[in-house]
């Protein structure tokens, strides 16, 4: 989701710069002229390769307070909001420093007499630039790790009408958001899941809409969830305008409906603000007398009826 550039370790930053830095050379009109200006070059270089390279991931992390509500939680949770904001606040001491070495020094070697002088200054010069960079050495191995981590967010588009489908595990999510998809669904990883997630949108009146399947955050009790995974699901809630509950009233998805409705429940106690639309799949199999919304995902029965009152629901809170 989020395109980050590879983060570099505070060694190999300082590989690039130094490296960059030897191949500068300058022909000078005496000897003196040629070591100076060479010097005040590498010096440029160097820390120009440092400033900027630090600077490039200053700019390439989105700032959290800029995101949605959904992938600002998604970043507090994966990655660590102060974290975050402490590492990349440590690139910019880094490079500000890194400037002011340079600059100074710079000035230190347009005023040295001798050869000798100059290359004292730009040794010195070099020795406290690494120092600076070693000294952010975690945070940049942080910065690189977080870079993983939300690169593989799961791209989602928190300003559209969204459709959360819930139940337990083989109730026939999967089949529904398919069905109710008008192109094939996305495949999108999660945090605090194995499975994959799919992200479907379809188009009704002119106007756009997001069905995501939630394998292994919404089809098993929040309870047995530590903390962390419990925070990384409920971001969610800041996706979800409305929740698609679905049972398998013939149970042959393997859970009982006592337990289908307990898990509705905890799903309804965590999900507090969103409406939650309850619906009965497998009407081919089995019509029970309950009064919800049935549905076969497997003929299609049901599911135009079932997206007009989605899409009803959603436009009313639209208007709200
Ligand atoms: N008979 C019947 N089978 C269905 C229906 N919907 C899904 N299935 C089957 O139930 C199984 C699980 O469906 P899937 O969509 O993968 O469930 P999920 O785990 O909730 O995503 C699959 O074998 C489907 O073919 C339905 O309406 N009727
Ligand atoms: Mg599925």
């Amino acid at each position: 989701m989020f395109d980050i550039p590879t983060v570099l370790t505070a060694d190999e930053i300082l590989d690039k710069a130094f490296k960059k830095a030897s191949k500068v050379d300058y022909e000078g009109r005496t000897r003196l002229e040629t070591v100076r200006e060479t010097n005040i070059a590498k010096l440029k270089c160097s820390s120009d390769v440092i400033v900027s390279t630090m600077g490039k991931y200053v700019k390439a992390f989105p700032s959290i307070d800029r995101q949605s509500p959904f992938y600002a939680q998604l970043i507090d949770v994966a990655v660590g909001r102060d974290k975050l904001k402490k590492s990349l606040g440590a690139m910019d001491w880094c490079r500000g420093n890194v400037a002011r070495i340079a600059k100074a020094a710079t000035k230190d070697i347009a005023s040295a007499r001798t050869i000798q002088r100059i290359d004292e200054v730009r040794r010195s010069a070099y020795g406290r630039m690494s120092s600076f960079v070693k000294q952010v050495d975690r945070e940049l191995k942080f910065l690189a790790i977080a870079r993983n981590t939300m690169k593989k967010f799961p791209t989602v588009n928190p300003d559209l009408p969204t459709i959360v489908v819930a139940g337990a595990p083989n109730v026939g999510k999967s089949q529904l958001v398919l069905r109710i998809s008008s192109a094939k669904p996305r495949v999108a990883v999660y945090p605090f899941t194995t499975q994959e997630i799919h992200v479907g949108t379809f188009q009704k009146k002119y106007f756009a809409y997001q069905v995501i399947d939630t394998p292994g955050l919404l089809d098993r009790e929040l309870s047995e969830r530590n903390p962390m995974e419990l925070r990384g699901i409920l971001a969610l809630r800041h996706l979800a305008d409305i929740v698609v509950f679905m049972f398998d009233p013939t149970e042959t998805c393997g859970y009982l409906m006592e337990q289908q409705e307990h898990l509705l429940a905890t799903v309804k106690d965590q999900f507090r603000d969103v409406p939650i639309i309850e619906v009965e799949n497998k009407s081919d199999l089995l019509k029970t007398g309950a009064k919800r919304i049935r549905i076969s995902a497997e003929t299609g029965a049901g599911v135009d009826k079932l997206v007009d009152v989605l899409v009803a629901a959603l436009s009313n809170q639209q208007r709200l």
